[in-house]
C-alpha cells in the first residue's frame, strides 16, 4: 500500500463519517500528491502528511447575545488555526446555520494550500459560527458580532491570526467585529481584513475574489486554448460577494454573464444580467432573487423546488464558461454532464470546493479547462494580504496598484499550477498542479522549521 493509500485508509476508519467535507478535500489532495510522496522520501520521513492534516488547534466557544425581542440566544463560535508554517494564520469567518467543525476543517485545510499558492507569507485558518444572519436586524448583527469578538479576541492578532469574511460575513460584519476588538484591546491593529475603506480596509478587497477568478480564467484559457472570454456566454452561480464581482468583471471585459443564483433559485437573463439591480436586491435590500423578474419580466426565475432533486437550473443553461461561486458541492455529476453536453469548455471555481469529486472527474476526462478553487479564488486572500501590508506600513495603495498586483499574482498562480502539472506528467490537470505546488511550499517550510 502506498503512503497516500495508507493515509486515506486511516481517515476512512477514523474520521470519515464525522468530517465528510474535510475528508473529501483531504482525499483529493492526498491523491494528487501521491507521485510526489513516492518520488521523495523526505515527506514521509518528516511525517508531513500526518502533521498537515491535523490542525494546530481548534478553538471553540459559546456566543451568548440578546436579540431584538430581548430573548437570549446561544450560538457556537469556532476558529480552526490549521497551519502557520508560512505566516500568521489567515482565513475567513463564515456565519451560516450549516457551520460546524467539519466544515471549518475543510475550509481551513483548503486555505493552507491556497495561501501557499499565492507565494505570500500567510498560513491557513478558518472560523465562524452557526449563527444565521438571515432576517436579523442590523442591530442584532452588531450585537452578535460584538459577542463573537468578546470570545475570539484573545486568540488573534496581526502577527498571530488575521480573520476576514466568507459566507454571511462582509464589510458590515468585519466593521462590527473590528470595533469590538478595538474596544476590548484599545489597539488599532490590522487584526481583520476586509475592513471598510474608511478605517484601514484596502481598495478592491470586496471585488478581489470575483475579479481574481476572472483573471485566472483569462490566463488559463489563453495558455490552454488561445481563447478569450470576450463575447462569450458565461453562467455564474451565487449572488453574494464573489458572484457579483465575477459578474462585474465579466461584463467589464465584454463577456455575457446570463445567470446568478441564491439558495432559493436561479435567474436566467439571456441578454446579460442587470448588475445594478442585482446589487440593489442582494447588497442593499438583502431580498430573494425572485424580485429580479419584477423589473425584468423577460428574464426567467426558476425556483429550486421546480428543478429535479431540489437542485439549481443554472448548470443546465448553455454556456462557454461556468463560474460556480455559491457554496461547496453545489455542482454534481449530472450538472457536469449537462454543462459538457451543452458545449461548456471552461469551469472556474469561485466558491470553495463547489464541484463534487464525480463532477471534477467528468470535467477532467472530457478535457474541460478546470480551475480548482484553491487556485482560482485566491484573489480574496491575496488582497487581504495586501491589506495586512498596508496596515503594517500605515499606508494606502491606489486602486490601480492593487488591481495590477492582484492580476499579476493570479497570472503567476495559473502559470505555476500549469507548469507543475506538466512537470509531474499530468499536463492540463490543474487540480493536481495546484495541490502539488501548494503542498510542496508548505511541506518544505515545515521541514526547514523542524518539528
Ligand atoms: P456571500 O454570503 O456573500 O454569498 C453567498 C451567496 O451564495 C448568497 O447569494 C447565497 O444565497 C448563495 N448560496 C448559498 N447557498 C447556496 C446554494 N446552495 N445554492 C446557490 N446559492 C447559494 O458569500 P461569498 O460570496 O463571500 O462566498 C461564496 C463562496 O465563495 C463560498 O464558498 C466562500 O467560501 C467562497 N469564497 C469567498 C471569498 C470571499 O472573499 N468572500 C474568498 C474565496 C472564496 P442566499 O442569499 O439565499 O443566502
Ligand atoms: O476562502 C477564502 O479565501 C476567504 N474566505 C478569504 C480569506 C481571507 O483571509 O481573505
Amino acid at each position: 500500500m502506498s503512503i497516500a493509500q495508507e493515509e486515506i485508509k486511516k481517515f476512512e476508519v477514523n474520521d470519515c463519517a464525522q468530517y465528510d467535507v474535510f475528508y473529501q478535500a483531504m482525499k483529493e489532495v492526498i491523491c494528487s500528491i501521491s507521485p510526489l510522496l513516492e518520488s521523495d522520501e523526505k515527506y514521509a520521513r518528516y511525517a508531513i502528511l500526518e502533521r498537515l492534516v491535523v490542525p494546530d488547534r481548534i478553538i471553540k466557544f459559546k456566543v451568548t447575545w440578546v436579540d431584538d425581542n430581548n430573548d437570549i440566544q446561544v450560538n457556537t463560535g469556532i476558529r480552526v488555526q490549521f497551519n502557520n508554517a508560512l505566516g500568521p494564520y489567515k482565513g475567513g469567518l463564515r456565519f451560516h446555520p450549516t457551520v460546524n467543525e467539519g466544515v471549518l476543517k475543510f475550509l481551513g485545510f483548503e486555505q493552507i494550500l491556497k495561501n501557499a499558492l499565492t507565494g505570500l507569507p500567510i498560513g491557513g485558518a478558518k472560523g465562524g459560527s452557526d449563527f444565521n444572519p438571515k432576517g436579523r436586524s442590523d442591530f442584532e448583527i452588531m450585537k452578535f458580532c460584538s459577542a463573537f469578538m468578546t470570545k475570539l479576541h484573545k486568540y488573534i492578532g496581526p502577527r498571530i491570526d488575521v480573520p476576514a469574511g466568507d459566507i454571511g460575513v462582509g464589510a458590515r460584519e468585519i466593521g462590527y467585529l473590528f470595533g469590538e476588538y478595538k474596544k476590548i484591546t484599545s489597539s488599532y491593529d490590522g487584526v481583520l481584513t476586509g475592513k471598510p475603506y474608511m478605517f484601514g480596509g484596502s481598495f478592491m478587497r470586496p471585488e478581489a475574489t470575483g475579479y481574481g477568478v476572472v483573471y485566472f480564467t483569462q490566463t488559463m484559457l489563453e495558455m490552454e486554448n488561445h481563447e478569450s472570454l470576450e463575447g462569450k456566454i458565461c453562467t455564474v452561480s451565487g449572488a453574494g460577494n464573489v458572484a457579483l464581482h465575477a459578474i462585474e468583471k465579466l461584463l467589464e471585459i465584454g463577456a455575457i454573464p446570463v445567470t446568478c443564483t441564491d439558495s432559493q433559485g436561479t435567474i436566467y437573463d439571456s441578454r446579460g444580467v442587470d448588475l445594478c439591480l442585482l446589487k440593489e436586491l442582494k447588497l442593499e435590500k438583502r431580498v430573494s432573487l425572485e424580485r429580479y423578474v419584477e423589473a425584468h419580466p423577460e428574464a426567467k426565475y426558476i425556483p429550486v423546488d421546480e428543478y429535479p432533486d431540489g437542485g439549481h437550473a443554472v448548470w443546465d443553461i448553455e454556456c462557454y464558461a461556468a463560474f460556480p461561486c455559491a457554496t461547496q458541492n453545489e455542482l454534481n455529476e449530472l450538472d457536469a454532464q449537462n454543462l459538457i453536453t451543452n458545449g461548456c469548455i471552461s469551469v472556474s471555481e469561485g466558491a470553495n470546493m463547489p464541484s463534487t469529486p464525480e463532477a471534477i472527474d467528468a470535467f477532467l476526462s472530457h478535457k474541460i479547462c478546470f480551475a480548482p478553487a484553491k487556485a482560482a479564488n485566491a484573489g480574496g486572500v491575496v488582497v487581504s494580504e495586501f491589506e495586512m501590508s498596508q496596515n503594517a506600513g500605515m499606508t494606502k495603495w491606489a486602486f490601480e496598484k492593487v488591481d495590477e498586483k492582484l492580476k499579476e499574482i493570479m497570472q503567476q498562480i495559473a502559470k505555476r499550477v500549469a507548469l507543475t502539472a506538466k512537470d509531474y506528467g499530468v499536463e492540463g490537470n490543474y487540480v493536481d498542479g495546484a495541490n502539488i505546488a501548494g503542498f510542496k511550499r508548505v511541506a518544505d517550510a515545515m521541514i526547514a522549521e523542524g518539528i
